[in-house]
């Protein structure tokens, strides 16, 4: 895709304040500090467009970026983060859920894993949970500049292995800080965006419909999905 425009469009800590027209989502998901709004801001060739952090457990809302007027970026808060009041991660667990259940929400998931560690068993209930569902949805190492190519060999593989990927099969991986791998990202990310109808790229309203009266698609697994989802899924 090639970027004209790109805006911040709004900071859901509502279910009523997710967009409500059809533009498809991208959505970033995965731990505290993975990377997700870092990746964000290469994506898009802005930095500090969506706020990064050293300091993990900041997001706390949904956070929506119109780009092109045609397709939003999400970026999830993170899950994983033990330093949470339990009151707050209730909140956000709430509102991620209001949000996944949604049906074909997103249109993509990216699911973010830190190319320097093992995944953990809520990364494994997140992708288990996005396969469950028929999501589509694609693993992305991020950070792969912190490692020598030798490592980077080894991270894919395990990564590999741990989505089950068939042999000769890889992850994308992926660095905000020098840009590695981001065009192959985006050719993932526009495959998913040149599928979706012309008919659902008006005017949004923040919160409001904007009156589009395209159909969705049931997706297989959505009911399955829910109950899923209440059984804490995507835990922040
Ligand atoms: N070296 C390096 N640091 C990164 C990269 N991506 C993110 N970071 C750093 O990791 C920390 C967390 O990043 P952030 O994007 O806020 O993570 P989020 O919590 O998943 O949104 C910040 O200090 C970033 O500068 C990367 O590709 N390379
Ligand atoms: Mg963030």
């Amino acid at each position: 895709m090639n970027i004209t425009t790109r805006r911040f469009h709004v900071s859901a800590t509502r279910p009523e304040d997710f967009p409500r027209d059809t533009r498809p989502h991208v959505a970033l998901m995965g731990r505290s500090n993975v990377g997700k709004s870092s990746l964000l801001n290469t994506l898009l060739g802005e930095r500090g467009l969506a706020r990064t952090s050293k300091a993990p457990g900041r997001t706390r809302a949904l956070n929506f970026f119109l780009v092109n007027e045609r397709v939003y970026f999400v970026d999830l808060p993170g899950y994983g983060y033990a330093r949470v009041p339990d009151q707050v991660r209730e909140e956000w667990k709430d509102l991620v859920e209001a949000y996944l259940a949604r049906p074909g929400r997103p249109d993509l998931a990216l699911q973010l894993l830190d190319a320097r560690h093992e995944p953990t068993a809520l990364d494994r209930e997140l992708l288990d949970w996005l396969e469950a569902r028929g999501m589509r949805h694609e693993i992305v190492l991020t950070k792969i500049d912190k490692l020598s190519r030798n490592e980077m060999t080894k991270s894919v593989q395990r990564a590999a292995r741990w989505i089950g990927l068939p042999p000769g099969r890889q992850p994308l991986a992926v660095s905000a800080a020098t840009g590695d791998g981001i065009p192959a990202l985006w050719r993932a990310i526009d495959e998913v965006c040149a599928r979706r109808p012309a008919s659902s790229e008006s005017a949004p309203s923040p919160g409001g419909d904007a009156g589009h009266k395209t159909v969705r698609p049931a997706r297989t697994g959505e009911s399955g999905a829910r109950a899923a989802i209440q059984g804490g899924r995507y835990t922040p």
